[in-house]
């Protein structure tokens, strides 16, 4: 390690800022300009005569939990005839560890029919979305959700983002620390502002406090230069993806006590077409902590970032530049420094897979829990399927909890043996039995939602895999694959929100109808994948899979996964020219591994 740093604990609290340096960008002026997040918000809420609020205020609202949007479908057309885009909001709720009770999940159900178009949006990161919702009613539907308990606060924005945590481990004791951990972890890093009681709950205001006041002891004024996650992973499941966080807790567990966790820092999927500055990042580990120690060791990560993360370029402000800029050993130096204290050695442990279970599992506590499969987390009553109404009935009888999983499904949870049947009567009445009837491929899916509602894609995601699905199913048939889970997983555009690049199959939108076929990742999310494909449509994306699938058929060995057939043979030294398709490799673009050492 070097000449490391003395051990010398540095206050981490913010120091107000006055002023933001020139080459700071337009965003980092918003935000100190906001008096802690509060902008013209409430003015905007009041004017009637549009649907949208003031630009300024819409990076803002992303702290508060909810995103302007406009419908994708009928932009040109409206453009054409001079209207104002179809606006309406995007909110996320702040459900750390993807936990809620029947009665919550009543309330948002409620709010779901009320206020929004109409369906509950499970997310990758174990929350959910409500997508469609007025400006007018944007106050009513954020009192509600509080009053059920669920707030919206940082559930976006360039703070941290709710806490994840792994949501279904056999041993339920270790589970309930960890959760417990995850949870005041989750709490611990809220933003401390009054802003957003003030705006959506009506709270007084606080009266004007001496210029030094410190508002956010961990953020200050300007939070952090981009978002932050975090995630606790309880070996051997990797549902989470720990090591797409910004930092990571995995759970060391001796003689089913929980020892401590090791911690993974730096990363992060997003990344930019054609940019190779921008890159997915797998996240180093780099030592242990005790469970006491949690909530210091995320503060000192968080200030760090807060301190030296790239406030001048957006797209290069994530915490894993800062690293990959500065390197893991300035980057450990400078937080044992900021704790006081030397981290212990990083513990051996091991993932077997980074999806999600399904069916009844019994955990040691004697209680059940039922993992369903929902088609990319869209919980919606319509001429197909019934789900919406499923789970109302569910909740209206359920003496447990929901789960919500990091992969888009759901877990009913702490059932008693007793109340088993009447669960399942339920989910096979409303078409929640997916889990019994779907190929593995599928199973093992995801999709970002993509259009019409997110602003940034590039091509369909949720409203295409399901079809592609049943013909790569086809495919996988054809060569006797079809009892083979593989993982795959599409996005819209490069940001990477189903974590396309810890899929063995990753499609990543390019324009519409066209995907980058990114390959080789490992099953249990420790490995990214590489961009093999570019640019494909459904014709090369099937003819391509199909040479890899027939490849794999003759050639793997035993239990050798998808993945790590195709990472032995065409990434990790293999020359390219044996790739199975006429379309060519591609240069080495924006996803590198950055971690040799893992690449074998
Ligand atoms: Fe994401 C931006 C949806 C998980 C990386 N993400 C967006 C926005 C808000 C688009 C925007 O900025 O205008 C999308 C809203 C779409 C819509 O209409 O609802 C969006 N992200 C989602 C969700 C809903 C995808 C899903 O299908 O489930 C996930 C919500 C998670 C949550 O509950 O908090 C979601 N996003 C992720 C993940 C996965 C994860 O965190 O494990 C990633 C990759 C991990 C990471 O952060 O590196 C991710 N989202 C991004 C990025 C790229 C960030 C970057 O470092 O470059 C953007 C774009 C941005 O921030 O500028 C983005
Ligand atoms: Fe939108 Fe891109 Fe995220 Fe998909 S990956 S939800 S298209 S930002």
């Amino acid at each position: 390690m070097g000449n490391r740093t003395p051990i010398d604990p540095n206050p981490m609290k913010a120091i107000p800022i006055k002023t933001i340096p020139a080459d700071h960008i337009e965003v980092e002026h918003i935000k100190l300009a906001s008096n802690y997040l509060r902008g013209s918000i409430e003015e905007g809420l009041k004017d009637g005569a549009t649907g949208s609020l003031a630009e300024d205020d819409t990076q803002l609202t992303k702290f508060h939990g909810f995103y302007q949007q406009d419908d994708r479908d009928v932009r040109d057309e409206r453009r054409r005839q001079m209207l104002e885009p179809d606006h309406s909001f995007m909110i996320r709720a702040r459900v750390g560890g993807g936990v809620c009770t029947p009665a919550q999940w009543l309330a948002l159900d409620a709010i779901a029919t009320r206020w929004t178009s109409g369906s509950v949006r499970l997310t990758t990161r174990q929350t959910f979305q409500y997508h469609g919702v007025l400006k007018n009613d944007l106050k009513d539907t954020l009192a509600e959700m509080n009053k059920a308990l669920v707030g919206t606060i940082a559930a976006c924005g360039d703070v941290n983002r709710n806490v994840m945590c792994t949501p279904l481990p056999e041993k339920s004791a270790v589970h309930r620390t960890v959760f417990a951990d995850a949870m005041s972890l989750n709490d611990h890093l809220i933003p401390a502002t009054p802003a957003y009681n003030e705006i959506w709950l009506d709270q007084k205001k606080v009266a004007s406090l001496p210029a030094d006041t410190v508002v956010e002891p961990i953020y200050g004024a300007t939070y952090l230069p981009r978002k932050f996650k975090v995630g606790f992973a309880i070996p051997p499941q990797n549902d989470i993806d720990v090591l797409a966080n910004d930092l990571g807790f995995i759970a060391i567990i001796e003689d089913e006590q929980l020892l401590g966790y090791n911690i993974s820092v730096g990363g992060g999927m997003g990344a930019t077409h054609n940019e190779p500055a921008t890159f997915p990042r797998i996240a180093d580990v780099i030592g242990f902590c005790t469970s006491e120690q949690v909530n210091q060791v995320a503060e000192a990560v968080i200030t760090i970032q807060r301190d030296f993360g790239d406030r001048t370029n957006r797209k290069h402000a994530r915490f894993k530049y800062t690293i990959a800029d500065r390197g893991i050993e300035w980057f450990i130096d400078e937080l044992e420094s900021r704790l006081g204290f030397r981290l212990g050695a990083s513990q051996p442990y091991s993932f077997t897979d980074n999806g999600d279970r399904y069916g009844w599992q019994q955990a040691d506590d004697g209680l059940w829990h039922l993992g369903l499969y929902i088609e990319n987390g869209r919980i919606i009553d319509n001429d197909d399927v019934q789900y919406l109404t499923g789970f109302r009935k569910i909740a209206q009888l359920l003496d447990g909890e929901f789960r919500m999983s990091p992969n888009q499904n759901i877990i009913i949870s702490n059932v008693k043996a007793q109340q088993r049947a009447e669960i399942d009567a339920l989910v096979k009445k409303y078409g929640l039995d997916g889990y019994q009837r779907h190929s593995l491929l599928r199973l093992n899916a995801m999709a970002c939602v993509a259009f019409p509602t997110c602003g940034l894609a590039m091509a369909e995601s949720e409203r295409y895999l399901p079809s592609l699905l049943s013909k790569i199913d086809e495919l996988l048939l054809s060569h006797g694959l079809d009892q083979q889970a593989i993982t795959i997983r599409m996005t819209g555009c490069p940001n990477g929100c189903a974590r396309p690049y810890l899929a063995e199959i990753g499609l990543v939108g390019k324009a519409p109808g066209r995907y980058n076929l990114h390959l080789g990742a490992a099953f249990d999310g420790t490995r990214l994948n590489q961009m093999l494909h570019e640019n494909l449509d459904e014709k090369d994306i099937l003819t391509t899979l199909g040479g890899y699938f027939s490849d794999f058929a003759q050639k793997r060995t035993a239990s050798e996964s998808f993945g790590d057939f195709v990472h032995r043979r065409y990434i990790a030294g293999g020359p390219k020219s044996t790739l199975p398709t006429k379309a060519g490799p591609v240069s080495k673009g924006n996803n590198s591994n950055h971690h040799p050492e893992k690449d074998t």
